[in-house]
């Protein structure tokens, strides 16, 4: 029987990039925020994992959609959906924040751009920000307005991005520091360009502002990259778990709070701030949180996909479960993300991974990003 595939309807939205991708030969999608992204084309996982450490990626990854905030109580509102400091927040920065419900648990984690004082965007991750967003400025009667722009991000990721990017927008692309952006012309429009994007790599997200735009964009991408190994690409399992990047609903839901996650750097927890979730969070931290985020590096072949959290045990008592799972050609071992109990998250902890088949494989933890990563 053939391998059951995705139907596509309007409810999975294209985006202005996926006629090229498909012409490039796109293998599969997945569905983020009800639109279509790329996950490999003609090359292996491996292959691509080696040529994003080495070249240049354009990346479809119009699935990162905005959900902006305009007006009087933007900031207020910003504020209130993340427990991340954004008083000293600088229009022309990006901030990778954890947004959390009234009990701690992780409804998203975003980058918000600050585009002006009363004015951001959240590039969302896989939940409907955009009506959480909406109700609470109903409820409380904000004077905002929120709307899904007409915006699709195209990234460019590797070490070669800074050369491919200048010769499209010029030498000052070169000056964008990390996690910050500026608007630069393409052929007269105004287009944000960040130094960003869901790899480790170096890199950068262009923010097209309008679909019609999008494939000339890339086009002239692509016709730029003739002699910088330009491919086209996504986000790479492998360097992903390597490099500590979390996937919201992969690695964290509902059911975990951003302490769990590794991202309390991004949580003001010293009380001064008002934010949803910040009763529930200031409890946890004082008492203490019971899970941590980790690597793990295990044996084996290579494992299968991880489709369902996988049980950790030490001494035949579960003491965590895998979240993301793929080999790694560097490591010539299985590499993974893992939710550990406290007592069993510390580097060098040696812990069995049960991949579904009922066989023990020996794993030890690492810190998140994993050496080399
Ligand atoms: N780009 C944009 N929007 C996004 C993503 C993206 N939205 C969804 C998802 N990806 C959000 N997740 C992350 C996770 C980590 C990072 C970016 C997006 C990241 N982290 C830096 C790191 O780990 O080195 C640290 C960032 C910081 O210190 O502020 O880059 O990819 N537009």
């Amino acid at each position: 029987m053939a391998a059951p595939s995705l139907q596509v309807s309007r409810r999975q939205r294209a985006t202005p990039y996926t006629p090229r991708v498909e012409a490039l030969g796109v293998s599969g999608y997945s569905v983020v925020n009800h639109t279509i992204l790329p996950k490999g084309f003609r090359r292996t996982v491996e292959e691509d994992y080696w040529h994003l450490k080495s070249g240049v990626q354009l990346w479809d990854v119009g699935c990162q959609r905005q959900v902006e905030l305009q007006g009087p109580d933007a900031a207020f509102l910003a504020q209130l959906m993340t427990p991340r400091d954004l008083r000293n927040a600088k229009i022309g920065q990006c901030l990778y924040v954890p947004m959390v419900d009234e009990s701690g648990g992780m409804l998203n984690d975003p980058v918000i751009l600050k585009l002006a004082e009363d004015h951001y965007w959240f590039s969302i991750s896989d939940s409907d920000v955009l009506l959480w967003a909406k109700g609470l400025a109903y409820g409380l009667g904000l004077n905002v307005a929120i709307d899904e722009p007409d915006v699709w991000p195209l990234a460019v990721q590797g070490p070669k991005s800074d050369e491919l990017m200048a010769r499209i927008f010029g030498d000052a692309v070169r000056d964008i520091g990390f996690f910050r952006f500026r608007k630069l012309d393409f052929e007269g429009h105004q287009l944000v360009v960040a130094r960003s994007g869901f790899s480790k790599q170096g890199g950068f997200e262009i923010y097209v502002d309008q679909f019609s735009l999008g494939g000339r964009v890339w086009d002239v991408l692509w016709d730029a990259g003739g002699d910088l190994d330009l491919s086209p690409g996504c986000p790479n399992l492998i360097e992903r778990i390597e490099g500590g990047l979390l996937s919201y609903g992969n690695e964290m839901t509902r059911a975990e709070n951003p302490l769990e996650c590794g991202l309390e750097s991004y949580c003001q927890l010293d009380g001064s701030l008002d934010y949803i979730g910040k009763l529930a969070l200031l409890e946890i931290a004082s008492n203490g949180h019971q899970r941590m985020i980790r690597g793990l590096i295990f044996g084996g072949d290579a494992c299968p996909a991880c489709q369902r959290p996988w049980p950790i045990s030490v001494d035949r008592r579960q003491v965590g479960y895998v979240t993301s799972a793929i080999w790694s050609p560097r490591f010539r071992r299985n590499v993974a993300l893992a939710m550990l109990e406290r007592g069993y998250w510390e580097p060098g902890t040696a812990v069995a991974i049960d991949w579904g088949d009922g066989i023990d494989r020996r794993g030890i933890v690492t810190d998140l990003p994993m050496e080399g990563a």
